[in-house]
């Protein structure tokens, strides 16, 4: 990581309650996924059970995260400067190396595709999400821009990969859904390429000239918007899907076909 800048106490504050934000958005999240398991069929639990699981990892990394921050800075004179203690950018990487397999995980699992099929994907998607991350984080931690922009690179070629066997297997999938579904998935699709392309262009902005506190704080802020988007609104998505395609395939929660929350 490059040395800490001097923040004002408005470029702290910014970056301190988008992480608070972050926390609070991932614990709600969570709950919600676990609770809204009873309303799809069960063959679509899996997919909001990873869901669950991808937020609960991210609640406690951005924990980590959001303590890391406080302790990296003390306030003197008006001004937060570097306390001396670093701030910890390994937690998003090794959160990013859990829940980026996840998922895709998610995704091909609402997919509900034959078992050879499902298991050739995701094989081929974890190992390119696991390379990604991993080629990604020397040029994270480098401070010059030129090892910065050589690990980038590699880390785009698995980047790239994965958006082009995501779009054409989605695509294919799509074709022989329902028509809400369908709808859904698609619109999935934008959510991914948009969430996604988010990360490498937050990590090209040295590139763009941005340095010291600026930087610092787009990145965090940037990453952590992009956090929220892709895992619980992501997540959400996900749901909305198993819950359309609950209905295509005409499953009906058993206390609803005895009748019992008939008053409900
Ligand atoms: C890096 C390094 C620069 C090149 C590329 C990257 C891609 C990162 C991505 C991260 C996605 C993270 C997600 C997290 C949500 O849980 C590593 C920044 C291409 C795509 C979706």
């Amino acid at each position: 990581m490059f040395e800490l800048p001097t923040l004002t106490v408005g470029q702290y504050s910014l970056v301190y309650n988008m992480l608070s934000f972050t926390i609070a958005s991932m614990l709600a999240a969570f709950v919600f996924f676990i609770m809204a398991q009873s309303r799809v069929a069960p063959k679509y639990r899996i997919s909001l059970m990873v869901s669950a699981l991808v937020v609960g990892i991210a609640g406690y990394h951005y924990w980590r995260i959001f303590g890391s921050w406080e302790g990296a800075f003390e306030l003197v004179n008006g001004a937060y400067e570097p306390s001396g203690e670093p701030f910890n950018d390994a937690y998003r990487y090794v959160d990013w190396l859990l829940t980026v397999p996840l998922l895709v995980v998610e995704l091909v699992l609402v997919m509900a595709l034959s078992r050879a099929k499902q298991g050739k994907l995701l094989t081929k998607l974890i190992i390119a999400s696991a390379f990604m991350i991993a080629l990604g984080y020397p040029g994270e931690i480098a401070d010059d821009n030129v090892t910065r922009a050589i690990w980038g690179t590699a880390s785009t070629v698995p980047f790239v990969y994965i958006l082009v066997v995501l779009w054409g297997e989605l695509g294919k999938a799509i074709e022989s859904q329902p028509e809400r579904p369908r709808v859904l998935l698609k619109n999935i699709r934008y959510l991914l390429i948009a969430t996604w392309g988010f990360y490498p262009l937050a990590y090209m902005a040295p590139f763009a000239g941005l340095t010291g506190a600026g930087a610092e704080v787009v990145l965090q802020v940037g990453y952590s918007i992009a956090d929220v988007a892709a895992k619980a609104g992501y997540g959400v998505m996900i749901y909305a899907i198993a819950r359309a395609k609950t209905d295509a395939d005409g499953w009906v929660k058993p206390e609803q076909v005895t009748g019992q929350e008939a008053t409900a």
